[in-house]
C-alpha cells in the first residue's frame, strides 16, 4: 500500500516549506519528525479528538494521526457546551490532542490530554500503513434535525479524492495554496491542508481571513486561492481601490470557490477587475468533491459546478428515484454519487447511513441540479428547507430550534435562512416568548445559541410572534414565516 502522505517518508529536500502560519513555516522535514514522534503515543484504531485551531498544531496532530492511523476527530474550537458534549459522547476519543497553552473548556479538558510539540523529534522507523479502508477522519455534519452526525471518511476516499483533484486542477508540488478555512471541515481540512501534504506542496494559512491577506500571501508567493463564497463576496467588495490586490489576483493560478452557491454579481465583480475566472467545485462532507469547473474549460457557462471528477458517477433521479435521461438541460432531479469518494457511514447511526443511501450504493446529496449536454452540473437548490448555508457552513434549522427552546424566556421557536449578500444565508429565528410581556433580548438569544453550539449557529435576525403558523397537524409552516 502507497502511503496516503508520501513525503512523510520519502526524502524531501530538508528545507521545503509544508504549512505557513503567520511568520511560523513548517518544513515538510519538521512535519514529518515531529507527527512521528506524537503518532507514537496513539493507537490504532483508537480515535482522537485534535482541538483544531487555525496552528500548525493542528497539522502535526492530524497527520500523526493518520501516520498512527487513529482516526482524527476535528473538534471547532469555538463550540459550545452542548456540541462539544455530543462530539465527544459519540466519538469517544482515547486522548484529545492540543497546542501546549491552549485552554479548554470542561468536556474536553476532563479527557485525557496530550500536548502538540512542533520540536518534537521522532526515534524509530515510521509506524506501518495502515489499510485503506480504516477510518481517517470522523467530521460532523448538521442534518435538518437532531445533533451533527460524524462522518467516517476512510483513507481510501481521502487518497482518491486528492488524487481526483490534482489531476483536475493539475495540482502539483510546486503551487502554494493560500486559504483561511476553518480546519475543522473537509473545505480546509481535506482539501486545504492534506491536498498540498499529498502532492508535497506548500499552503499558507492566513489565520483570519481579510481580503488584504489573501491579497498579500498571493503576491508572496502563493498560487490558488481557495474559499468560501463569503470570502470571494468580501474580496470582490474590497477590489474597487485596491491595485494591490488586485493585481495579487491576476497573478494567481487558480482561484476555487466552494461550500456553497458563488453569487454571479461577486463572480464577475472578481473576473472583470483581475481577468482571472473563480471556478466553482461541488462537494459534501459525505462525499468530499463530487464535480469541478477545470481550468481552461471556456465553454463551461458561469453558475456551473462542472463534470464529475475522475473515479466519480454521477446521476439525476426524480422524486420516484428513477434516473433522468441525461443531456436535456431543463430537467431537474436530485444529485446522486457513487465513487471511491464516498464516506463509509455515519458513526453510531446506521438508521441515517441506511437512509443515505439509495439501492445500488448511490449517496443520496440532497441536492437539486440539472446537467447539460456535456455533463457540467448546475446546482439549483436543496431538497431540504430546514438547512442552511451560512458563510460556508452547514447548519440544521432544528439543532437551533433546540437551542432556543433551551432558553427559559422562549415558548416556541422556529428557524428559517434568508437571502444575505455576504453570508449566502442568514440564521432568522422566530420566537414566541414565555412571557409576552418581557422578550428575550435578540443578543441574548444569539450568544445563548453560541455558547450552547457554536458562534456560526447564531441567530443574525430575531423576530417574535404570538404564536407560530401551524398546519392541522401542528406542523410550524415555514413558508408563512416572513415579513
Ligand atoms: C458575534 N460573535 C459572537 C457573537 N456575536 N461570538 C459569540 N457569541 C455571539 N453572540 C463573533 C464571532 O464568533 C466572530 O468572532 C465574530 O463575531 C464574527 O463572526 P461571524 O460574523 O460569524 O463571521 P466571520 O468571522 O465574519 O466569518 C465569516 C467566514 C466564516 C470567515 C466566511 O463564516 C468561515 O470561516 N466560513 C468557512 C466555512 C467552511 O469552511 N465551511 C466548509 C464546510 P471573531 O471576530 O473573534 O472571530 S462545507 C465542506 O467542507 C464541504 C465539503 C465543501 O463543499 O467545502
Ligand atoms: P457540508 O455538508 O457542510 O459538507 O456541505 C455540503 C453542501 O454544500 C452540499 O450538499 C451543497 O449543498 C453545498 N455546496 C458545496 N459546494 C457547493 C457549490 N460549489 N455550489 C453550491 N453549493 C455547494
Amino acid at each position: 500500500m502507497s502511503p496516503l502522505l508520501p513525503t512523510l517518508s520519502a526524502a524531501v529536500p530538508p528545507d521545503s516549506p509544508a504549512a505557513r502560519f503567520g511568520r511560523l513555516t513548517l518544513t515538510h522535514a519538521a512535519l514529518a519528525t515531529a507527527a512521528r514522534a506524537l503518532a507514537a503515543g496513539l493507537v490504532p484504531g483508537r480515535p482522537v479528538a485534535v482541538w483544531a485551531t487555525p496552528t500548525p498544531e493542528t497539522v502535526v496532530a492530524v497527520t500523526a494521526a493518520l501516520l498512527a492511523g487513529a482516526p482524527a476527530v476535528p473538534l471547532n474550537p469555538r463550540s459550545g457546551a452542548a456540541e462539544l458534549a455530543h462530539v465527544l459522547g459519540d466519538s469517544a476519543p482515547a486522548v484529545l490532542l492540543a497546542a501546549p497553552g491552549e485552554e479548554l473548556p470542561a468536556p474536553a479538558a476532563a479527557l485525557a490530554r496530550l500536548d502538540i510539540d512542533l520540536a518534537a523529534r521522532a526515534s524509530g522507523p515510521p509506524p506501518p500503513e495502515p489499510p485503506d479502508e480504516a477510518p481517517a477522519l470522523i467530521v460532523y455534519t448538521s442534518g435538518t434535525t437532531g445533533p451533527p452526525k460524524g462522518a467516517v471518511l476512510p483513507r481510501r476516499a481521502i487518497r482518491a479524492d486528492l488524487d481526483a483533484l490534482a489531476d483536475a486542477w493539475d495540482w502539483t508540488g510546486r503551487d502554494v495554496l493560500v486559504h483561511a478555512l476553518p480546519l475543522f471541515h473537509v473545505h480546509g481540512l481535506i482539501l486545504g491542508v492534506l491536498g498540498p501534504l499529498r502532492l508535497g506542496a506548500a499552503f499558507h494559512h492566513l489565520g483570519r481571513f481579510s481580503p488584504e491577506a489573501a491579497g498579500a500571501a498571493l503576491a508572496g508567493g502563493g498560487t490558488m486561492l481557495f474559499g468560501v463564497p463569503t470570502m470571494y463576496h468580501r474580496i470582490a467588495e474590497a477590489l474597487d481601490g485596491d491595485a494591490g490586490l488586485v493585481r495579487a489576483l491576476a497573478g494567481a493560478r487558480l482561484l476555487v470557490s466552494g461550500s456553497a452557491a458563488l453569487p454571479a454579481p461577486d463572480r464577475d465583480r472578481i473576473t472583470r477587475a483581475t481577468g482571472r475566472p473563480v471556478i466553482e467545485r461541488y462537494g459534501m462532507t459525505e462525499t468530499l468533491m463530487n464535480t469541478s469547473v477545470r481550468p481552461g474549460d471556456d465553454a463551461a457557462p458561469p453558475g456551473t459546478v462542472g463534470t464529475p471528477l475522475a473515479g466519480v458517477e454521477l446521476r439525476l433521479v426524480d422524486d420516484a428515484g428513477a434516473e433522468l435521461p441525461p443531456g436535456d438541460p431543463e430537467s431537474v432531479g436530485e444529485v446522486q454519487v457513487r465513487g471511491p469518494n464516498l464516506f463509509t457511514g455515519y458513526l453510531n447511526r446506521p438508521d441515517a447511513t441506511a437512509a443515505a443511501f439509495a439501492p445500488g450504493g448511490w449517496f443520496r446529496t440532497g441536492d437539486m441540479a440539472t446537467r447539460d449536454g456535456a455533463g457540467r452540473v448546475r446546482l439549483i437548490g436543496r431538497r431540504a428547507t430546514d438547512l442552511i448555508k451560512s458563510g460556508g457552513y452547514k447548519i440544521g434549522a432544528g439543532e437551533i430550534e433546540n437551542a432556543l427552546l433551551d432558553h427559559p424566556a422562549v415558548r416556541e421557536a422556529a428557524v428559517t435562512g434568508e437571502p444575505d449578500p455576504d453570508l449566502g444565508e442568514r440564521i432568522v429565528a422566530w420566537i414566541v416568548p414565555a412571557d409576552p410581556g418581557a422578550p428575550p433580548p435578540a443578543d441574548a438569544l444569539a450568544g445563548h445559541v453560541a455558547a450552547l453550539l457554536a458562534p456560526h449557529k447564531r441567530p443574525r435576525v430575531v423576530h417574535y410572534l404570538n404564536a407560530l403558523p401551524r398546519n392541522d397537524m401542528g406542523k410550524v409552516l415555514k413558508r408563512s414565516l416572513h415579513v
